[in-house]
């Protein structure tokens, strides 16, 4: 750093934020003339971006500065959020809301020659996730920013983001997402490089200060680690928080000098390529653990990287380890870091000689995991011989905490041999996996679910062991929330203005519990009005891009009906789409004169299929089918139309959430943990049918039962119902969904073999997500909502009133429960300099 006498010339020349209007053209013209070498004779909408981009990213800056200088030198506890996924979506809209400048460069864009809408959408999604659990991160991370608390995120700098989605022939393809051509929001930090070590043996060396002989991992193979920041601001204040996305690169140089020069050019470049490998793409499974290598390797990676940086961080303050807890605060998004448990006893022990019951007693006192699903088939288990390979001194001390646990387990529930088996770490088998989930468990002081249903769930099921051994203070909820920043002020942008002349102001949106000002209006006839010319408004524009993007028009004025998330058979888009197939029957059926009386319907799919999830690509397959037959159909096509929208992403949910009528939540009971999008589309007015599932149980209590509607049976019904499908007598299948299989089967929506997975999993399958027992009650319900639009007067109470009762989805809520009971930190507000 400047040494001291220098230091006052350098305040003096520090840099400033820009303000006003002219202030900002001005850095605006810089960059595009300076950072980018464009001139007047070649700056379009895109180097209007880069430059738009680059003003806006300086004052951003020049606030993150300032922020990590006041968080370094108060030297509060911090807590980090590890995340293998951050779906941050576009950056520029929501720095600009952030800051206060979006007035200031709209006015300033426009006159330079452009609009700023133009210019927004030239930035390319941040897709470093896969559906809810990477924008859940996202969203914490703005609110922990607004609120003031010191906070870092950890994640991985994926060259390929989640892959971009193409319909080709009504099937899905994947395409690589190249995202970082130009990134303007990273700033690569060559100067915070960590080696990371794999493979290697463990050998034993001197003894240690407690008498015992040491063991020694080395020999492996090292790869390096080099920090990229992105700085993350908070709406209406200075906080401005740092995430940190770690990429791979061989250690000690390019490459292999002595093996180019040998002629060996392909040798080379291989270690290079290996080691870079490991950052180069994220896994685009969601729900669903693959168990592969590289995922192993990308898992220890990061959180190798980011623990060193951690407890490099808590060094500098030359406090003694008991302090450690006091400090830092970890928390575990799912099971992905769960190796940072053992990574932290394995520094603790080999590297700063504690103890190991001290060491022990730091590590648990600091982490605090999230789980966010009982679907088996997510829940993650590591092949004991692929970690032997791998991580062979984590193995050791992963059965080290095994074995130490196991035998308090012993102590406290003495000769209950079924018991120490069902818990252990380590599941017997060929080969023997390990338990993750378990693993973090033990290894922190708090487990949380993300709704009060699922956080119910796995005390009950998956984790109950667990509740008995550890008690039930361990095991607490802290029900999801979104940021109402992104998901009403920049998505929705009319509707926010709208609800601030109401409610006084745009205070909302710091503390979303004022949206329940709305109520007062609820009889206000301008108000009313006001509140569905916006809601029809949003609908303009998504048929507008629908036109634009399939060349199929819709109605605005017909009934939106909209299901985007992850395809997933738990999610239920089937029963969706065999609900459409069974409403264009009964349209076919009627006469004209019956049809007069309908309420047209625009029924909008969107969502990717994990590239190996052959059953979710049947099933886009079949909405894409059913579109090409219902939308040519003339008969039929002014009361539906089915739409599929390509590559759903942020950028889109932004354009699609605030044009819902109805959104569909419709998972089998007690397999949707939380859910999100529940959240964002009735925050903006939408109202939803979904079941008893996850948030919505939440949402039901906060809105009222009748404004929601619910179908379906259950989560206390569920087993019993796969049990009768599997060993019941004569189960015949619900007539009417008999009728959609029928027709289905007749070719009526191209060759039937196409589908024939699909129709086997009703019934060879057993229907393990109990599609045909909600069909009717999915059906009737859906008869509900056509009469309920009917009356737009009556649809419009609804509407307003379940808004002004969302106050408890903000993430702020969420993330202030996280920060009082799980991590016990304290916000940071930064004084603004006198
Ligand atoms: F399987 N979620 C997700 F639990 O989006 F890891 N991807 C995942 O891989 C997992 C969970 C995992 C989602 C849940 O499905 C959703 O219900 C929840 O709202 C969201 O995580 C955030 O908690």
């Amino acid at each position: 750093s400047i040494p001291q006498p220098l230091r006052e010339i350098w305040r003096k020349l520090s840099a400033s934020e820009f303000t006003g209007k002219e202030q900002f053209q001005k850095e605006v013209v810089r960059h595009v003339e300076t950072t980018l070498a464009r001139s007047i004779y070649n700056c379009d909408d895109n180097a209007a971006y880069s430059g738009t981009a680059l003003a806006i990213r300086d004052n951003l800056v020049i606030k993150w500065n300032k922020t990590q200088q006041h968080q370094t030198l108060q030297d509060q506890k911090r807590v980090y959020y590890l995340s293998l996924e951050f779906l941050m979506g576009r950056t520029l809209d929501n720095a600009m809301l952030n800051t206060g400048l979006k007035d200031t460069a709209r006015e300033g864009v426009s006159g330079l020659g452009f609009r700023i809408e133009d210019i927004i959408d030239q930035e390319h999604d941040a897709a470093l996730g896969n559906g809810g659990l990477g924008r859940l991160a996202a969203c914490f991370l703005d609110s922990l920013a607004t609120l003031n608390y010191p906070a870092w995120g950890y994640g991985l700098r994926y060259r390929y983001g989640i892959f971009k989605q193409e319909i080709i022939n009504g099937f899905q393809a994947e395409v690589p997402d190249y995202w970082l051509d130009f990134n303007p929001w990273e700033f690569p930090r060559h100067d915070v490089a960590i080696d990371v070590m794999f493979y290697g043996t463990v050998n034993p060396g001197p003894r240690d200060d407690h008498g015992n002989i040491k063991k020694v991992w080395e020999g492996g193979e090292i790869v390096q680690a080099i920090a990229y920041d992105v700085p993350i601001p908070g709406y209406g204040t200075d906080c401005t928080n740092n995430l940190r996305l770690w990429s791979s690169k061989p250690s000690g140089g390019e490459f292999d000098f002595g093996k180019f020069n040998s002629g060996d050019y392909e040798g080379s470049i291989r270690d290079q390529q290996r080691a870079e490998t490991i950052s180069a793409v994220l896994y685009p499974n969601d729900n669903i653990d693959a168990g592969k290598e590289l995922r192993l390797k990308q898992q220890y990676f990061w959180v190798a990287a980011s623990l060193h940086d951690i407890v490099r961080r808590f060094k500098k303050s030359h406090r003694p380890w008991k302090e450690f807890p006091e400090q830092v605060a970890i928390q575990l998004n799912d099971t992905h870091p769960t190796l940072a448990i053992v990574e932290l006893q394995r520094i603790f022990i080999d590297i700063e000689n504690l103890a190991w019951d001290e060491a022990w007693s730091l590590v648990t006192r600091t982490f605090g995991y999230t789980n966010h699903t009982v679907l088996p088939e997510a829940l993650e288990k590591w092949s004991v011989p692929l970690v032997q390979n791998l991580l062979p001194r984590h193995l050791q001390i992963i059965y080290d905490i095994n074995l130490f646990f196991l035998q308090s387990v012993e102590r406290k529930f003495p000769k209950d041999r079924d018991l120490l088996r069902r818990v252990s770490v380590v599941e017997e088998g060929t080969p023997q996996v390990l338990r993750m989930a378990y693993l973090a468990i033990i290894g922190s002081h708090k487990v949380n679910g993300v709704a009060e249903l699922h956080s119910d769930l796995i005390k009950a099921t998956i984790f109950k062991d667990f509740v008995d051994i550890f008690g039930q203070d361990k095991f607490t909820n802290v029900t999801n929330g979104i940021t109402p920043r992104r998901w009403l002020h920049q998505a929705n942008p009319k509707l926010s203005d709208l609800i601030a002349s109401k409610v006084g102001g745009y205070d909302f949106l710091q503390d979303l519990t004022k949206l329940s000002v709305l109520e007062k209006y609820i009889d206000d006839k301008t108000f009313k009005k006001e509140w569905m010319e916006i809601k029809l408004a949003a609908k303009v524009k998504l048929a507008k891009y629908i036109k634009d993007t399939t060349q199929i028009a819709v109605n605005p004025h017909s009934l939106f009906d909209i299901q985007v998330k992850r395809i997933h058979e738990y999610k239920r888009q089937q029963m969706n789409i065999f609900g459409v197939i069974y409403r264009y029957l009964r349209l076919k059926e009627m006469t004209p004169e019956e049809r007069k009386k309908q309420v047209p319907r625009t029924s909008i799919f969107g969502g990717k299929a994990a590239p190996g999830y052959w059953m979710a690509k049947t099933i886009i397959r079949l909405i894409t089918a059913v579109g090409e037959v219902v939308n040519q159909d003339e008969e039929t096509n002014c009361l539906l139309k089915v739409i599929f929208i390509e590559d759903y992403n942020v950028s889109k949910a932004e354009v699609i959430v605030p044009a819902s009528d109805i959104s569909e939540h419709i998972s089998t009971a007690g397999t949707e943990a939380s859910g999100t999008s529940n959240m964002k589309f009735v925050l903006n007015g939408g109202l939803i049918i979904g079941t008893c599932d996850g948030a919505n149980i939440e949402i039901t209590r906060e809105i009222g039962e009748e404004n929601i509607f619910l179908l379906g049976n259950l989560a206390e019904h569920v087993e019993d119902l796969r049990h009768q499908h599997r060993f019941g007598k004569d189960v015949v299948m619900d007539l009417k969904l008999r009728e959609v299989c029928d027709a289905i089967e007749a070719g009526r929506f191209g060759p039937e073999q196409t589908y024939s997975g699909l129709m086997s999993a009703l019934t060879t399958g057993c229907d393990y997500y109990l599609v045909s027992d909600d069909f009717s009650s999915y059906i009737a319900t859906q008869d509900l909502v056509d009469e309920a639009y009917k009356d737009q007067d009556g649809w419009a109470t609804k509407s307003i009133t379940s808004v002004a009762r969302m106050g408890f989805f903000s993430a702020d809520r969420a993330i202030n429960e996280y920060a009082d009971e799980i991590w016990n930190i304290e916000p940071s507000k930064i004084e603004p300099r006198s």
